[in-house]
């Protein structure tokens, strides 16, 4: 077994610090951490999601694949956002109300600020008037709404809806396992992403147009 498939057993079994260990010694035989991101940590937590959905995993064990995966973004994130650092607008972001789940949603931070953008983290379960809130502090160019609980999409549109005011001053990208691009289309956003790497495309492209 590889390094990279090491470091992906570990955080399936739940191994908190094999999972560091791992990374270190991934780092140290020159694997890269986008690489060690997306084959490694990335793809344990699919296989979590997996089988917390088949029953094998409940609560308790996904909630540790999380601090897991957590652990692991910790020591990867001074290496991912190293690239660039200057300053190429203002990002809020925050994952939508009703939605606790935040690892996506910080892995597209740590893309957006490795791509020299300034982001404001509203957090999680973030109801629209902490997003204005946000917009007129921060005036940011891209607000970010994250969501991966599907009861709680509906609550994108109502986002959507009440920013409406702002939006000549800003652009609006949405992400999150259950969204699709028809979807986006459908409740108005600017722009939608399948994952962190395309996100930082999809907010230069929209800054890009004005
Ligand atoms: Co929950 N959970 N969870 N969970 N959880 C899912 C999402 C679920 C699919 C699991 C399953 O059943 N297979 C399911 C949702 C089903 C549905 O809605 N159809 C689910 C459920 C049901 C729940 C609870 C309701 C369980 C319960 O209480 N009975 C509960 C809800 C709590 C709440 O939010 N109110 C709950 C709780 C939790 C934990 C707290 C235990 C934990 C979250 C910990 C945390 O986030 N701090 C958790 C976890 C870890 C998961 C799974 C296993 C993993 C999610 C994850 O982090 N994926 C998940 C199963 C799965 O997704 N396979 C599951 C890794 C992450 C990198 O991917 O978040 O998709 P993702 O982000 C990607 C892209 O989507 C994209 O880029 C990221 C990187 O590539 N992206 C964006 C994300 N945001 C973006 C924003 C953008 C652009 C791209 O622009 C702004």
């Amino acid at each position: 077994m590889g390094t990279l498939d090491e470091i992906k057993a570990a955080l399936i079994n739940l191994d908190i610090p094999q999972v560091q260990c791992k990374i270190h010694q991934g780092l140290a035989e020159g694997l890269s951490p986008s690489a060690i991101l997306e084959k490694s940590l990335i793809a344990g937590m699919n296989t979590i999601g997996s089988r917390f959905k088949e029953g094998d995993f409940f609560m308790p064990e996904v909630l540790v694949a999380a601090k897991a995966m957590h652990t692991g973004l910790d020591i990867l994130k001074p290496l991912l956002t190293a690239v660039e650092n200057r300053v190429k607008g203002t990002v809020a972001i925050g994952t939508i109300k009703g939605d606790l789940h935040d690892i996506g949603k910080n892995l597209v931070i740590m893309m957006l600020e490795g791509a020299g953008f300034e982001v404001v983290d509203l957090g999680v379960d973030v109801p629209p008037d902490k997003f204005i809130t946000a917009i007129e502090t921060h005036h940011p160019r891209v607000v970010g709404l994250s969501v991966l609980l599907t009861s709680v999409m509906p609550q994108l549109q109502t986002t959507i809806q009440q920013l409406e005011p702002y939006r000549r001053e800003l652009y609006i990208v949405i992400g999150g396992a259950p969204i699709t691009q028809q979807y986006a289309d459908k409740i108005g956003a600017d722009g939608y992403a399948p994952d962190a790497a395309s996100a930082v495309d999809k907010v230069r492209e929209l800054i890009a147009r004005n």
